[in-house]
């Protein structure tokens, strides 16, 4: 993995390849920044396609590259965290609230991660125009990759419905789904304010991360993001008063401490 700004850092540091606007690379961004484990991030535009999938054999992003090898998908890349950076642990000790903590880990990425993503992005592609929607989903990302965006939205927009699932029948279900994401906390969050026994772990870390786009939690790369389409405003204020919502901001508070990505120059805000 060569990187010519770091060549001495290439050899030991993990590489995230990330985009900074999805909210299942935000589950790995935390989990490093938690950790403490210095490393880079490469954000990647269209050419995540062919590298993610010659990395790892699945055209999808997160991607870590650790000495060891690349690894996709967030779960996976959090076990390998894991194993390698134990602590501070993400994983309970006890066997039976690891099992927990991973099963809550599983709901949320699949059923949860999935209609979140699309109750945003299916409004915002079809009826915000090229010029937002690239607005939107190329935060963090550099100009050219902007362009490129707007002027491939047409085109786009339908091959990202195809990837992702997006389509009527799921954008209907979408919103009941989500709220049910955020009642699963309500009902389930213990006296301590955890998911799992009284401290946190990945469970916390995924629902909070995976819902974080809907909550909008201070200091995000969501907080700024207003003026979305109306349906998607007015089921975000419909939510507003859910104790769910008030969950994720306050796990964020809690535990979403700043950037432990290596730059030259300047930090990252947390979450960013
Ligand atoms: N289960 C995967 C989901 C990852 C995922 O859906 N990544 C999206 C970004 S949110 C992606 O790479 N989309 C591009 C594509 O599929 O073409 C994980 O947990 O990492």
């Amino acid at each position: 993995m060569g990187n010519a700004r770091f060549p001495e850092a290439a050899v030991t540091t993990p590489l995230l390849w990330h985009f900074p606007i999805s909210h299942y690379n935000e589950k790995v961004r935390w989990a490093l920044d938690y950790k403490r484990i210095p490393h880079r991030r490469e954000v990647l535009a269209a050419s995540y396609l062919p590298r993610a999938w010659w990395a790892t054999g699945a055209a999808h992003l997160p991607v870590l590259h650790l000495q060891s090898g690349a690894v996709g998908d967030s779960t996976a890349i959090i076990a390998a965290l894991e194993a390698q950076w134990p602590d501070p642990p993400l994983y309970p000790q006890d066997p039976d609230l690891r099992a927990r903590a991973l099963e809550i880990e599983d709901w949320f990425d699949e059923e949860i991660g999935h209609p979140a993503r699309t109750l945003l992005v299916g409004p915002l592609m079809t009826e915000s125009g090229a010029e937002r929607t690239a607005d939107v989903m190329m935060r963090g990302m550099g100009g050219g990759a902007r362009t490129a965006f707007r002027l491939l939205h047409p085109v786009f927009y339908r091959f990202y419905f195809w990837r992702h699932g997006v389509h009527d029948e799921s954008r209907r279900k979408a919103p009941g789904v989500v709220a049910s994401g955020l009642d699963r906390i309500a009902k389930e969050t213990g006296a301590a304010g955890y998911l799992v026994g009284d401290s946190f772990t990945v469970a916390d870390l995924t629902a909070a991360a995976l819902l974080a786009p809907i909550a909008r939690p201070q200091g995000t790369i969501w907080a700024a993001i207003e003026g979305m389409p109306d349906e998607v405003e007015r089921f975000l204020e419909e939510l507003g008063d859910h104790p769910g919502i008030a969950w994720v901001h306050e796990i964020y508070r809690r535990h979403r401490g700043e950037s432990a990505e290596v730059r030259s120059q300047t930090r990252t805000r947390p979450g960013g």
